[in-house]
């Protein structure tokens, strides 16, 4: 058995990410997936592995850290993978990186924000969909990131985000948030013609079309499951307590 363990969720981007380098670099590891609704990421044995109790998380041996992009980097480190994915050695390139995902740090925040309030809160709590201006509003911020990494791209002249052959740590990040919005249908790359581009190179990757089609999978379990296994007890429970929830 691999000494590393990644804890992961299989509807988490950010832990599709790191499982999707592993597999990328043939980098042996085993999963263990968190139970984030049971709150498993709060327990204290969690919290020794990452202090700010979220996934993805590694045990590499004694080595416990959070972040996918720290994470990423460390995995490529620590086995020595020396490619233009995330080439550690060369200081200024590493600079580049860091700045490339300080430009569009942005992508985190608005993905989440987007998965909490057009699937996540509607479908948990009966909540109704942001629909007009509000909806808008929500998704102004991802479309602020695409006009970033639109520019980026014409700019660069490069197929991928901050190489032109090999796609590196950031396009596999910001990848892994993007396809969790595009496969729901909330957000669509109609303005972004270089992005819609890059998406579709970085789609044909190996380990990025499989994480891909493994969370479309649990995405499609976790949408019956809020859409008629919830509803159905939130509705049974309601009648036997006599009282209507809001979107009942
Ligand atoms: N910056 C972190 C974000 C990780 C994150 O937000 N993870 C979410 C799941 S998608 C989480 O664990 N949430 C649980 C919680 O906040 O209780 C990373 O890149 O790893």
């Amino acid at each position: 058995m691999s000494d590393l363990t990644i804890y992961h969720h299989p509807i988490s981007p950010f832990a599709a990410t790191v499982v999707a380098v592993a597999n990328h670099f043939n980098i042996e590891h085993t999963e263990y997936r968190i139970d984030l609704a049971m709150g498993v990421q709060k327990e204290e044995w969690f919290l020794r592995i990452n202090p700010a109790g979220k996934i993805p998380a590694i045990k590499d041996g004694d080595h416990c850290m959070g972040d996918s992009i720290e994470i990423c980097k460390y995995l490529v480190e620590s086995r020595e993978i020396d490619t233009a994915f995330f080439p550690y050695k060369d200081e200024q390139k590493v600079q580049e990186i860091d700045d490339l995902k300080e430009k569009i740090k942005n992508l985190e925040p608005a993905t989440l924000e987007i998965a909490k309030a057009f699937w996540v809160e509607p479908w948990m709590t009966g909540s109704p969909f942001p629909a007009g201006e509000v909806g808008d509003r929500i998704k102004q911020d991802i479309y602020d990131v695409h006009d970033i990494m639109e520019a980026h791209l014409v700019d660069n002249g490069t197929k991928f985000l901050h190489d032109d052959k090999e796609a590196g740590i950031i396009d596999f990040w910001a990848f892994n948030l993007i396809f969790s919005l595009v496969d729901k249908n909330f957000v669509e790359f109609d303005r972004w013609p270089k992005l819609q581009k890059w998406f579709d190179d970085c789609a044909q990757i190996q380990a990025l079309d499989n994480i891909r089609t493994r969370s479309w999978r649990w995405f499609k379990f976790f949408d019956i499951l809020f859409k008629t296994v919830y509803p159905t007890i939130r509705c049974l429970s309601c009648r036997t307590l006599g009282v209507t929830l809001p979107g009942q």
